[in-house]
């Protein structure tokens, strides 16, 4: 009985650090797909424009599959925001 509680407790207190330790790092990461770039010269202005917007920790653009992976800090940026910005080079940041 005690055993099982204990176990419990335990599995709480797990949730709990997960939870908090997401919740600092506040990291999202999103996958949006990109129109228009045709060779690596366009992922790079892609990527450039969006390194400079506060918030992004890192942008992985791929000419290739016409997307770019970001990943960025939620409460400094939002996904609508990375939009503009990607629409902002002149390519199109698809829905
Ligand atoms: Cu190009």
């Amino acid at each position: 009985m005690f055993r099982r509680i204990s176990n419990f407790a335990l599995a709480c207190a797990l949730a709990l650090t997960l939870g908090m330790a997401t919740a600092f790092a506040a990291s999202k990461t999103t996958t949006i797909r990109v129109e228009g770039m045709k060779c690596n010269q366009c992922a790079s202005s892609v990527a450039k424009a969006l390194k400079a917007t506060a918030g992004v920790q890192e942008a992985e653009v791929s000419s290739e599959k016409g997307q770019v992976v970001i990943t960025y800090d939620d409460e400094k940026v939002t996904e609508a925001k990375l939009r503009a910005v990607i629409n902002s080079t002149g390519f199109k940041a698809a829905e």
